[in-house]
């Protein structure tokens, strides 16, 4: 099956398992769950919850055994997305093509229906039926370090102290690295290790998904100067009007294309070296051509 035929369907089957994990609108109080459902359905790639189900293949078992977990990591990606957009963070007024949540419920709710999403997230990992209880409390640690303090979290706040200064290459790093790259590194190792990867393979899943979190980084950069609005959802030039330094105001645009590159060749290698048929390689491909 082609690429983008196939992502479509597995995006769908998330969009699904999701709907049905999320409390409907009609369960009070329905402006939370409302809020909730505005930001987490219905948009957006999945490509986090694809690479969870992918890494899963890849070491040996249905992606499906990782359908779940995949779920509670796009429910913690949303939740970051909604506290993002917010004024006191990154200020955004569109995401995924429409209005930002605080836009259409308020800032209040839009926090508290980040909150909510996170919470929902670890009580998803709690309930799931596959794994064992060992299994299910290292999946827990593995989430709750990639969004805590040293994680989500941290790159979140290093990158607000940094708004409005130059910062250098180590600290971009750094701000990515956390920001962007531990849920991406959670997605793929949670997924790996619900597959029943061993530490070799873990450790190639792992630099598998630091190479890919720089080429997406690098990419969403690339994209806030030369991307297509109607393709991106929101604006673009963000970064510039925010004083934010990207790769491509440290490195040029050139120079940012071939690093990204070369990630994705790191990326292949890693890949190939896994024993089940998976598309982690064609993945790396598709996140540094995307257009979204
Ligand atoms: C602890 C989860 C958590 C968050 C609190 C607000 C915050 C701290 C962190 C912000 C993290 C953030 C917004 C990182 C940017 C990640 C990014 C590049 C998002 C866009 O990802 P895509 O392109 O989006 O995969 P879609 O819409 O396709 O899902």
């Amino acid at each position: 099956m082609e690429l983008k035929a196939y992502l479509k369907e597995k995006a769908m089957l998330v969009e699904e398992r999701l709907s049905q994990l999320l409390p409907d609108v009609t369960v009070p109080p329905d402006v939370i769950h409302r809020a909730m459902r505005y930001s987490c359905l219905g948009g957006g790639k999945r490509l986090r919850a694809i690479l969870a189900m992918e890494a899963c293949r890849a070491v040996g078992k249905e992606d499906s055994q990782a359908l779940e977990y995949a779920c509670a990591i796009e429910m913690i990606h949303a939740y970051s997305l909604v506290h993002d957009d917010l004024p006191a963070m990154d200020n955004d007024d569109y995401r995924r093509g429409k209005l930002a949540n605080h836009k259409v419920f308020g800032d209040g709710v839009a926090i508290l229906a980040g909150d909510a999403l996170l919470t929902l997230a670890f009580e998803t990992l709690s309930r799931m039926k596959g794994p064992n209880c060992g299994l299910v409390i290292r999946l827990i640690q593995e989430v709750a370090v990639a969004c805590g303090s040293q994680g989500l979290v941290g790159g979140q706040a290093v990158d607000l102290q940094s708004e409005g200064h130059e910062v250098d290459e180590l600290t971009l790093e750094y701000i990515h690295r956390h920001k962007t790259g531990k849920l991406f590194l959670a997605a793929l190792r949670g997924g790996a290790l619900i597959g029943g990867a061993n530490d070799q393979q873990l450790s190639a899943i792992t630099l598998y998904g630091e190479n890919l979190g720089l080429a997406f980084q690098i990419t969403d950069d690339i994209l806030d100067v030369a991307g297509d609005i109607a393709k991106l959802g929101k604006v673009t030039g963000a970064d510039v009007r925010k004083g934010k330094s990207t790769y491509v105001t440290l490195l040029g645009l050139e120079e940012a294309k071939n690093q990204a590159v070369k990630c994705v060749e790191q990326c292949k290698r890693y890949a190939d070296g896994l024993p089940n048929q998976n598309i982690l390689a064609e993945l790396a491909e598709y996140v540094v051509n995307r257009e979204s």
